[in-house]
C-alpha cells in the first residue's frame, strides 16, 4: 500500500530524535489502548448529558476503524473530516489513527471554499461531516464533492436519518473481516491546518512520532494527570486544544475532557462549576470576556487552577488580572500548527508569566531570530522567528514553491512572527511580517481574501489589512479600488459568502481608495494602509 508523501526530516535528525527518546515508534492510538486497559471505566469525554468512558471511546473507534477497513480503506488513504465540539470528533480521530487513514480535520467554521481546497489537495476517499453544518443540511455539496473527487467513495454524516449514511451507526460492531493497523509511526498520521498567508490554505503533515512527542512533552510541562478535568472550549480540531496539551494530552494522562460548544462565559462558567473543571485553554479575546463576566461569579470558578492563553498576543494588563479575577494561575502558550510550541512554566516568576510568551517546550527545539537578510540579530534584539526541531515540519503538503520560501536551506521554518529572545531563552512576540490577520486567534491569509475580492467584476484591486480592535485584538479591513464608488461592503460580503468563504474571513470593514499605495519596489504598501485605517479610527472615535 502506498504511503502519504511528505517532506521527511533528514536521517541524521530523525536518528537524533529517536535516540533521545522523543520519537518512540508508537502510534497516536496507543494512548487510548493504554487507558482502556488500565482504567476502562474512567470517564474520558463529557459532551452535554453524554459521558464516554475510555472503554467506550476505544470500542467505538475500533468498530469504526473495522467498518472502514471492511470497505477497503486504510493506509495511504486520506479523509476529510468536519465535526464540531462533540464527542464524535475524538471517536473519529482515534478510529482513523487505528485504521491508518490520514484525515484533514477542518474547523467547523470552515465553509465550502476551504473544504474544497482541502479535498483537492488530499483527494479523500472518505468524508465525515455533520448534518448540523449549513453545507451539509442537504446533499448538494456532497454531490459536488463526489463529482470533484471521483475517489471519494464513503460518506458518513453525523445525525443523518439513513442508517448506512449515519455516522453513529458505524460505531457499533461489524462482522470483522479485514485487519487494520496504523501507519508506521514515522509516517503521516493526519494533517493540521495552516493559518496561512497564501492564496490557498496549506496543509501540515504531522507524523505519529512527532505529534505524540509534542503531546507527551506538553503533558509533562503542564502536569496533566488522572485528576485533570479539561474544558475544551476552543474549536476542538485546532492544534492548541488538541495537543498543547489539549484533549490528546488529557487522554495520554488519563484525565477527562469536557466539551463546550463555545468559549463564552455563559456556556463555560456553569460547566466549570458542574464538572469541577481545573484547566482550560483560551484565546485572549475569550479571556477578555471571562474577565468581564467573572466578578460576582467567583463561586462558579472555584475548581479552576490553570488557564492557558494563546493563539494571539495577550496584553500584559489582561495577563496580570487573571489570578485576581479568575482565582487561578495563568500560562501563556505561543504555538503554531507547523510545530513549535512555547510555554511559560508552572513555576515561573510572575514576570515571566505576564511579560513573555514562554520558551520552547523541547530541549531540541532550535530557534533563530534573524534580520531581513537572514542573519541572526544581536542578543535581545527584535527579528524574525525561525525554528526547526523534533515536532516542527520540514515542508507543507505538496507545495514545493511555497516551501522554498517558507523554509531555509537548513530546514528552519520561517514562522513570520517578529520576536525578541531574552537572555534566559524566553520569547516575546512583538509583531508579525507574514501577510496574515489574527482575528481573535482565527487566522486569515490576506492573499486568499484579496484574490476572491478581485474575482468580483467591479473590483479592480483589493488589499486586506488588520485593524486594531478592542475585543478581538484585530479585525480586517479591505481596501477596494473600483470604478464604481457606490459599490457597497454588504454586496461584497454577500459575494464572498456566495463563493463559500468562511464567515470569519469576511472583511469587517470596506474602504474605497483611488489607488493602492505602493512601496519603492512596487509592492502594495500595507504598512501605510494599516496606519491610514488606524488614523481614521482615531478620528471617528
Ligand atoms: C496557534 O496555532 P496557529 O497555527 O493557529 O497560529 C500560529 C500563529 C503564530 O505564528 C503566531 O503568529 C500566532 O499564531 N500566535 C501568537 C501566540 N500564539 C499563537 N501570537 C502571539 N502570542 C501568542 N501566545 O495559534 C497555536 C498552536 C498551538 C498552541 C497555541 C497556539
Amino acid at each position: 500500500m502506498s504511503l502519504v508523501p511528505f517532506t521527511r526530516w533528514p536521517e541524521e535528525f530523525a536518528e537524533r530524535y529517536r535516540l533521545s527518546g522523543h520519537w518512540r515508534g508508537e502510534p497516536l492510538s496507543q494512548m487510548l489502548a493504554e487507558q482502556a486497559s488500565t482504567q476502562p471505566d474512567a470517564v474520558a469525554v463529557i459532551d452535554g448529558s453524554r459521558a464516554l468512558s475510555y472503554a467506550d471511546l476505544d470500542r467505538a473507534s475500533t468498530n469504526l476503524a473495522q467498518r472502514l477497513a471492511n470497505r477497503g480503506l486504510g493506509q495511504g488513504n486520506c479523509a476529510l473530516v468536519q465535526l464540531g465540539n462533540q464527542a464524535e470528533l475524538y471517536v473519529v480521530f482515534f478510529a482513523l489513527m487505528k485504521a491508518g487513514i490520514a484525515p484533514v480535520n477542518a474547523l467547523f467554521s470552515h465553509n465550502r471554499l476551504e473544504l474544497v481546497a482541502y479535498a483537492a489537495q488530499v483527494r479523500p476517499r472518505l468524508l465525515i461531516a455533520s448534518r448540523a453544518h449549513p453545507q451539509f443540511t442537504d446533499d448538494a455539496f456532497v454531490e459536488e464533492l463526489t463529482e470533484l473527487i471521483p475517489e471519494l467513495d464513503t460518506v458518513l454524516l453525523h445525525d443523518d436519518p439513513h442508517p448506512e449514511l449515519r455516522l453513529q451507526s458505524w460505531f457499533v460492531q461489524a462482522k470483522a473481516l479485514r485487519s487494520f493497523s496504523p501507519t508506521p509511526a514515522g509516517e503521516v498520521a493526519f494533517f493540521q491546518l495552516s493559518g496561512g498567508s497564501t492564496g490557498t490554505p496549506k496543509l501540515i503533515p504531522r507524523t505519529h512520532d512527532d505529534y505524540l512527542y509534542s503531546v507527551r512533552r506538553s503533558v509533562e510541562i503542564c502536569q496533566f494527570d488522572r485528576e485533570t478535568r479539561y474544558l475544551c472550549a476552543l474549536p476542538a480540531a485546532h492544534n492548541f486544544p488538541l495537543s498543547s496539551p489539549g484533549a490528546l494530552g488529557v487522554f495520554l494522562a488519563g484525565g477527562r475532557v469536557v466539551l463546550s460548544p463555545d468559549p463564552g462565559p455563559a456556556s463555560c462558567f456553569p460547566l466549570i462549576a458542574q464538572q469541577q473543571i481545573n484547566v482550560t485553554a483560551l484565546v485572549p479575546s475569550a479571556l477578555a470576556m471571562w474577565l468581564q463576566a467573572a466578578p460576582g461569579r467567583h463561586g462558579e470558578l472555584d475548581s479552576l487552577q490553570l488557564v492557558q492563553v494563546g493563539g494571539a498576543k495577550l496584553p500584559e494588563a489582561q495577563a496580570r488580572r487573571v489570578p485576581q479575577v479568575l482565582g487561578c494561575r495563568l500560562q501563556q502558550v505561543f504555538g503554531m500548527a507547523e510545530g513549535l510550541v512555547n510555554y511559560t512554566r508552572l513555576d515561573d516568576s510572575d514576570e515571566h508569566v505576564y511579560l513573555t510568551q514562554g520558551q520552547p517546550m523541547s530541549p531540541d527545539d532550535e530557534v533563530k531570530v534573524v534580520d531581513r537578510e537572514g542573519h541572526p540579530v544581536a542578543a535581545g534584539e527584535i527579528g524574525a522567528l525561525m525554528t526547526r526541531g523534533p515536532y516542527t515540519i520540514r515542508g507543507y503538503f505538496q507545495s514545493p514553491e511555497h516551501n522554498a520560501a517558507a523554509f531555509d536551506a537548513e530546514g528552519f521554518y520561517r514562522s513570520g512572527d517578529l520576536v525578541r529572545q531574552r537572555d534566559d531563552g524566553y520569547l516575546v512576540v512583538v509583531g508579525r511580517i507574514k501577510d496574515q490577520i489574527n482575528r481573535g486567534g482565527e487566522k486569515i491569509a490576506a492573499e486568499e481574501v484579496e484574490n476572491l475580492l478581485m474575482a468580483h467584476p467591479a473590483v479592480a484591486q483589493a488589499a486586506l489589512v488588520s485593524v486594531p480592535d478592542e475585543a478581538m485584538g484585530e479585525k480586517s479591513c479591505a481596501y477596494i479600488v473600483s470604478p464604481d464608488p457606490t459599490l457597497k461592503g454588504i454586496v461584497l460580503r454577500r459575494f464572498l459568502r456566495g463563493l463559500g468563504l468562511a464567515d470569519y474571513k469576511l472583511p469587517d470593514r470596506f474602504v474605497h481608495i483611488d489607488a493602492l499605495p505602493v512601496t519603492a519596489v512596487g509592492k502594495v504598501d500595507k504598512n501605510r494602509l494599516r496606519r491610514r485605517v488606524a488614523e481614521q479610527l482615531t478620528v471617528t472615535e
